[in-house]
């Protein structure tokens, strides 16, 4: 079942956080048939962010950027299926909520690109996810096991 176990780093920002959607974003991700096998629910220091966000150092919205992210905990998730990291970034929408199409998280829940709900890795870098996963997780907190609902979400899966 080896294309059913691609992994995927999703974060709910501090913003999604307080506005309470985490049930409701973790609901959307359940209900495609993706399979949850980490989370954790944490504050992010400043070390941390300013890793997870490297690549945006020294760019004008940087320090706001870290300022918001350390501001309030956050719900780190790994979620496992077949072409995991492309579906979720289609279900999260655009960067800018203000783009992004309704019917996607962003596009139902934000409206503002500072404040934009959640974070998924990018699935046009290749490196993204292995470097999220690793830098959020260690690899005995992740759950081994079956998720029944996959023997009808893929039409290959035994029953
Ligand atoms: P994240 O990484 O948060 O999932 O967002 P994206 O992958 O969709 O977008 P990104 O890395 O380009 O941006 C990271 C983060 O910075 C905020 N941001 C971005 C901002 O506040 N002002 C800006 O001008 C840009 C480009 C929003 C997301």
């Amino acid at each position: 079942m080896s294309h059913h176990d691609e992994r995927t780093f999703v974060m709910i920002k501090p913003d999604g956080v307080q506005r309470g959607l985490i049930g409701e974003i973790v609901s959307r991700f359940e209900d495609r048939g993706l399979k949850l096998v980490g989370g954790k629910f944490i504050r992010m220091d400043e070390a941390l962010a300013h890793e997870h966000y490297g690549e945006h150092e020294g760019k004008p919205f940087f320090d706001g950027l870290v300022e918001f992210i350390t501001s309030g905990p956050v719900f780190a998730m790994v979620w496992e299926g077949a072409d995991a990291t492309r579906q979720v970034r289609a279900m999260v929408g655009e960067t800018d909520p203000a783009d992004s199409a309704p019917g996607t998280i962003r596009g139902d829940f934000g409206l503002d690109l500072g404040h934009n709900v959640i974070h998924a890795s990018d699935h046009e870098d290749e490196g993204a996810n292995d470097r999220e996963i690793d830098l959020f997780f260690d690899e005995d907190e992740f759950v081994d096991y079956d998720l029944d609902a996959a023997a009808w979400v893929y039409e290959d899966e035994t029953h």
